[in-house]
């Protein structure tokens, strides 16, 4: 018996908070971007843990084939129609609620302590697990460029401080929980322009 796992949402969306296009990222090119995706969610809070990364099967699709599963992360794909695969670091889920049982069951004798739990989409898991107290922070990127977007991220988060139950938190807070520091000052990449954000609920 575990205590039921802390949710982070982690995102990249713009003003408007558009996540996707036609089935895959709105942009190209934010390699620094991914980067700090990437090195977030491999982070773990200790050593011989290891994080999972959660997703639905459209976002398992959309990430190159030669990145999958990502690498040193437990993934967890939700999918009613996947077969199960039986892999240590890839493992498929009929829904939300059966990934967190997941996590609440392993960490014994050879396998990792859980680490950190991330959702990483797309909009329709980050819908479901918005619904569940368990989601207390979002690591957001916001992108201040207009692209053009056919899904959006389900909840609005002002430019800052509070808004729709949510607040955003400082610099410290930020840097402490991911393990780094992050900058915090415009970053450009390619011509589009993204600052670093976390927001935790309001309870
Ligand atoms: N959150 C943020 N901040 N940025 C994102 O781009 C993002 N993308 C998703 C979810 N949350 C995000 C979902 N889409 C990869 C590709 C698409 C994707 C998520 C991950 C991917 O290939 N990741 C590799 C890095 C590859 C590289 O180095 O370019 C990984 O190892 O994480």
């Amino acid at each position: 018996t575990m205590p039921l796992p802390e949710l982070t949402l982690i995102v990249a969306a713009t003003s408007k908070m558009g996540i996707g296009l036609r089935s895959t990222l709105p942009w190209t090119g934010l390699k620094k971007e991914m980067a700090y995706f990437a090195r977030v969610t491999k982070r773990a809070p200790s050593p011989g843990s290891t994080n999972t990364v959660i997703m639905g099967r459209k976002t398992w699709d959309s990430i190159p084939p030669r990145f999958r599963p990502l690498k040193d992360r437990r993934n967890v794909i939700i999918s009613r129609s996947l077969e199960q695969t039986t892999s240590a670091e890839s493992q498929i889920v009929g829904s939300l609620p059966e990934a967190l049982n997941l996590l609440s069951q392993q960490s014994t004798a050879s396998d990792s302590k859980t680490g950190k739990a991330f959702i990483i989409g797309g909009a329709q898991i980050y819908e479901a697990a918005l619904e569940l107290k368990q989601a207390r922070r979002i690591l957001l990127t916001r992108i201040l460029s207009d692209f053009e977007c056919d899904t959006t991220f389900p909840v609005v988060l002002p430019e800052s401080g509070e808004g729709n139950g949510w607040q955003r938190k400082g610099k410290a807070e930020l840097d402490a929980w991911v393990g780094e520091t992050v900058a915090e000052e415009i970053q450009e990449e390619t011509g589009t322009k993204y600052v670093f954000e976390m927001w935790e609920r309001l309870d």
